[in-house]
């Protein structure tokens, strides 16, 4: 029997302004961190934006938005989630007023959307705090962060919330343990950041989250307001009980944001962690108010499982969060173990967890593409990709038939744009090709690769065609 996933499921894809918009100090916008980081997150910034820096240019979706979103729709995209750039609106983060212009840029990029009948869902913050914030109040740390963006929030909501009934707070809040600085805008180098200085920052940000959902609703009580997480199922590397215990120990590290989001206060194993490691946090009385606007719906990233054990193990590749490698699954170029399966258990964990609404909103596969020529016409053989695709797509179908609600999928990176991590352009995750190089070079025209129609075909037969 053909099994089609739900009528309304929100098909699409999903990027970041840092990744993929360039024009850095276009129209008012501010320096953000990401401006100042051209390597990538375990290099240190540089003092001043550089050439090498690929995030400077993007793919130029700044000036391209609307050949890009026609190709969107082309396959058939019924989401598409970007996030707005914080240093567009205020440049430098502290101001009263924000910056026309930047806000002028999104009410373009969603008449391209609306036009093409896509729905828009956007982050409000993808590891792109403005330089300002990072360099003057060490980010989150500081409390005032929490006004600051709330102030953002308030502004976003104020004008686009009739437009834009899905919105995320902050991109993979729980990576901020690992990467303080891109997720967290710490500028106090990690080997150097306190623990205690980590988690009140961790706080003031799970703080500002709540607080934007309860203005979300006050805006206009039809935004559906959701938290983001990297999701990664951790398994036993052996049924040593020792391992069993250490899994529990890292989801809970993971999962902590989470619980926070949907549960409205803080658990009882995260009080334990905090009294453990001897941090007693700032945490008002208005802040435990705040914390009680819970979140509508789940969001998460899902690129790979990892294994833990208390016995030394090869290290696992990995999206931000360490682990043990898993002995029995292939990896992708850069180390990413590819699990398709862990996306169904990770879908029912949350599910059971929350019986809250779940959103895909990141999976894709980082590759080295090569451009060939097809009848004259220029495109990437991506099976690589597709079968990717499928076999993730395959595991949500199943995860919807055990009675999980999920609202969406949007894979990472739709058009090619600069990786996060290694900031290069050759990790490309895109349907569309952009002829940019790790070098600056390159023509920045788009090509459509075989996995264009094959996701088209997708989504057009609501899933049936994975069966193909
Ligand atoms: C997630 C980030 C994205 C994205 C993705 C792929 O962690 O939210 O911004 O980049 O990972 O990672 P990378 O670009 O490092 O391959």
């Amino acid at each position: 029997m053909t099994k089609t996933f739900p009528e309304g499921f929100l098909w699409g894809g999903a990027v970041a302004a840092n990744q993929y918009e360039g024009a850095y100090d276009l129209d008012g916008k501010g320096l953000s961190i990401q401006d100042v980081m051209p390597h990538g997150i375990m290099a240190p910034p540089t003092e001043e934006p550089t050439s090498d820096n690929l995030k400077l240019e993007g793919i130029d979706f700044y000036h391209r938005y609307a050949e890009d979103i026609a190709l969107f729709a082309e396959m058939g995209f019924k989401v598409f989630r970007f996030s707005i750039a914080w240093s567009r609106i205020f440049p430098q983060g502290d101001e009263e007023t924000p910056n026309e212009a930047g806000l002028a840029f999104y009410d373009r990029v969603l008449d391209e959307c609306e036009k093409h009948g896509i729905t828009p869902l956007v982050t409000i913050s993808h590891y792109e705090t403005p330089l300002h914030l990072a360099k003057t109040y060490d980010g989150w740390v500081d409390r005032r962060l929490i006004g600051f963006y709330e102030r953002y929030a308030r502004t976003l909501f104020e004008r686009y919330g009739h437009r834009v009934k899905y919105w995320l707070t902050f991109n993979e809040i729980n990576s901020v343990i690992h990467a303080p600085l891109m997720s967290g805008g710490i500028w106090t180098p990690k080997e150097k950041l306190s623990e205690a200085d980590l988690y009140q920052a961790i706080h003031h940000e799970l703080v500002a989250s709540a607080s934007a959902t309860k203005i979300a609703h006050e805006v206009d009580p039809i935004i559906k307001v959701g938290c983001m997480v990297i999701a990664m199922p951790i398994y036993p590397l052996t049924p040593d009980p020792k391992d069993v215990l250490k899994v529990l120990d890292a989801d809970h590290a993971n999962l902590a944001f989470s619980d926070v989001h949907v549960r409205g206060e803080y658990p009882g194993y995260f009080l334990r962690t905090m009294r453990d490691k001897g941090i007693e946090l700032t945490i008002t009385d208005e802040d435990r108010e705040l914390l009680k606007h819970t979140v509508d719906f789940v969001s998460f990233s899902y690129y790979m499982s990892l294994c833990e054990s208390v016995t030394p193990a090869p290290v696992g590749g990995g999206n931000i969060l360490g682990g043990v490698k898993n002995p029995t699954l292939p990896e992708s170029e850069w180390g990413w173990q590819i699990d398709p399966i862990g996306l169904r258990v990770i879908l029912n964990q949350f599910w059971d967890r929350w019986h809250k609404p779940l959103f895909i909103v990141e999976n894709g596969l980082g590759a080295k593409d090569v451009l060939v020529e097809r009848d004259g016409v220029k495109t990437v053989e991506d099976d690589y990709r597709i079968a990717y695709l499928r076999d993730h797509l395959l595991q949500v179908r199943e995860a919807i038939e055990d009675g999980v609600e999920l609202w969406g999928y949007t894979w990472w990176g739709p058009i090619d744009v600069v990786s996060a991590s290694t900031a290069q352009l050759s990790k490309r995750y895109g349907f569309i090709y952009v002829d940019r190089n790790d070098d600056g070079t390159g023509t920045l025209e788009r090509y459509k690769k075989k996995s264009f129609d094959y996701y088209a075909n997708v989504i057009a037969s609501r899933g049936a065609s994975l069966d193909g």
